[in-house]
C-alpha cells in the first residue's frame, strides 16, 4: 500500500442488540458495504477503506448486565476534501441515517445503553470541533480499548516504517 498523506477519517462501529440483519456481529457484517457506499457518496470519490476485524468486547459503562458488544473500526484514506465543520456534520447525518436503518431509536435509549448500531466519528485529520452535535477528535477515544485495538489494526502498514 503506497503512503497516503491525506487526512484519515476514522469511524467506530458498535452493536449489542439484534437488528433486522441478525446478531450484532451479523449487523456489522451487513453494515460494512453500506458504510463504504455512504462514504463514497458523501465524498464523491473513490476511497481507500481499511477494516479492522470484528472484536467481541465487554461492555464499558452504561447499565449493568447489558449484553457484550461487537466492535470494529473503519479507517478511510485518500480523501481529497479538506476537513471542515460543515462536511463533518453532513457525514454525521449520513451515519445517523444508517443507524436508523438498522433499528436505532435515539429517543428511547439510555446513555451508553444497549443499541442495535452505533457509528461514531473518531477523527478527521486534525479537525477540532466543539459543536453541540459533534466533538472531534472523539473525547474518549484514548480511554476505550474497544476502539483503540481495532483502530490500531487498521493503521498497520500506514505511515512510519519500523526499522529492525
Ligand atoms: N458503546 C457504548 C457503551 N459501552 N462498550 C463496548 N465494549 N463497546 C461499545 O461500542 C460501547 C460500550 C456506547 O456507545
Ligand atoms: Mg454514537
Ligand atoms: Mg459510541
Amino acid at each position: 500500500m503506497p503512503p497516503i498523506d491525506d487526512p484519515f477519517v476514522a469511524v467506530a462501529l458498535g452493536a449489542n442488540q439484534p437488528s433486522a440483519a441478525g446478531s450484532p456481529r451479523e449487523t456489522l457484517v451487513a453494515v460494512r458495504p453500506l458504510l463504504e457506499d455512504l462514504l463514497r457518496v458523501w465524498s464523491d470519490q473513490e476511497l481507500v477503506c481499511r477494516w479492522s476485524s470484528l472484536h467481541d468486547t465487554v461492555p464499558v459503562g452504561g447499565p449493568p448486565d447489558q449484553p457484550a458488544y461487537c466492535n470494529a473500526v473503519l479507517l478511510v484514506a485518500g480523501l481529497k476534501a479538506l476537513p471542515s465543520e460543515a462536511a463533518a456534520l453532513q457525514l454525521l447525518d449520513a451515519l445517523q441515517g444508517l443507524e436508523q436503518q438498522f433499528g436505532r431509536d435515539r429517543s428511547r435509549e439510555q446513555r451508553w445503553g444497549p443499541r442495535s448500531l452505533d457509528l461514531d466519528l473518531l477523527f478527521w485529520g486534525e479537525l477540532r470541533l466543539e459543536h453541540p452535535r459533534l466533538l472531534l477528535p472523539h473525547p474518549r477515544l484514548h480511554l476505550r480499548t474497544f476502539v483503540l485495538a481495532p483502530l490500531l489494526e487498521t493503521m498497520q502498514g500506514f505511515g512510519s516504517t519500523v526499522i529492525t
